[in-house]
């Protein structure tokens, strides 16, 4: 069966990396809508060798009924008003925003995690922000195997999170995106602070982790931190276990992991690099090891490509199972 389909934010980061990976994975597309706002409508885009102008995203768009599935990569401000229209029209949606994720009657689905969530009736899939997506796969056969009595994420965000105007930001060594300048700088905010002191990535990465390993009482904190870096976020890791661990089993385990690839081999001096995780849809996982400063710690660091599996990746796949049930 062929799907009409449509991407939302065509003309973005994600949105271009969408179509890419719809290809790649040999998506069954009858046909193919790119909608965006005003200012890219008329452009013209390429996908699987034809020309798709690009249509300005309004009210009427999915009016026709004739679209089957959606995937959002517009802002949450663009999910927030378009995508209850679109369900209204029976269209299926996967939503890359962070509108819908906490909303108690949307499933927040990492496929090789909770793809058991999406049924026959499920109308929208919130795809995970993506610092959270590459850490929940590190911790998910931990969580399965011991008692965690706390988290601490240490995250080193790459630019592209921040989208294409961020890029050109640490090309050109200037300050749109951010307050700050990112080139030759590290700067411990991203996204907007909260009223706890927290940023909302920070929060993002501790409540999408609770919902999605289905444990609201997990104690996680986080700090999350933008580095110079044009591609692949890496996250340090710390998690405190109740009771003591063989390193070679956690290792055994994390290698078991669907979609983690182990990458640890200190005498070679190899561990996950950005620069290595780039272009590919595993997360890393490295310098596994004992933190000495508690009865039962471990260390893990984790790299994947923010907007491979962090992104475009997982809602593809997400899409996939969505039309598939
Ligand atoms: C970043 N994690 O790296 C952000 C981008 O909630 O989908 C993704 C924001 C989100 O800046």
């Amino acid at each position: 069966k062929e799907f009409n389909v449509a991407v939302v934010g065509a003309t973005g980061l994600v949105g271009r990396k969408i179509l890419e990976i719809l290809d790649e994975r040999n998506f069954p597309i009858k046909n193919l809508r790119a909608l965006a706002s005003e200012k890219s409508a008329g452009n013209k885009i390429k996908f699987r060798g034809e020309d798709v102008t690009v249509e300005k995203l309004d009210e009427n768009s999915f009016s026709n009924k004739d679209i089957d599935l959606a995937l959002f990569s517009a802002g949450g401000a663009v999910s927030e008003k378009y995508i209850p229209i679109a369900i209204k029209n029976g269209v299926k949606c996967v939503d890359n925003s962070s509108f819908f994720r906490m909303h108690n009657d949307v499933i927040l689905v990492v496929p090789e995690i909770n793809k058991d969530k999406i049924t026959k009736d499920t109308m929208l899939i919130a795809n995970p922000n993506c610092s959270t997506i590459q850490s929940v796969l590190a911790l998910k056969p931990i969580f399965d195997n011991f008692n965690i009595k706390r988290i601490v994420y240490n995250t080193y965000q790459a630019v592209s999170g921040g989208g294409e105007r961020a890029l050109e930001d640490l090309y050109n060594k200037t300050n749109y995106k951010w307050k700050y300048k990112i080139f030759n700088n590290v700067l411990p905010q991203i996204d907007d602070f909260t009223e706890n002191g927290y940023t909302k990535e920070e929060m993002k990465m501790i409540n999408e982790t609770r919902k999605i390993l289905g444990d609201d009482s997990l104690k996680i904190t986080a700090t999350t931190a933008r580095v110079p870096v044009e591609n692949s976020h890496a996250i340090s890791i710390n998690i405190e276990l109740d009771k003591d661990f063989d390193l070679d089993y956690i290792k055994k385990i994390l290698e078991n992991q669907e979609g983690v690839k182990v990458v640890d081999d200190i005498e070679n001096e190899l561990y996950p690099l950005p620069t290595e995780a780039t272009g590919y849809d595993d997360v890393f996982v490295g310098r596994i090891r004992r933190d000495y400063s508690l009865e039962y710690g471990l260390n893990l660091w984790c790299v994947a490509d923010n907007i491979r599996k962090g992104a475009a990746t997982n809602a593809v796949e997400n899409a996939e199972l969505l039309m598939e049930v």
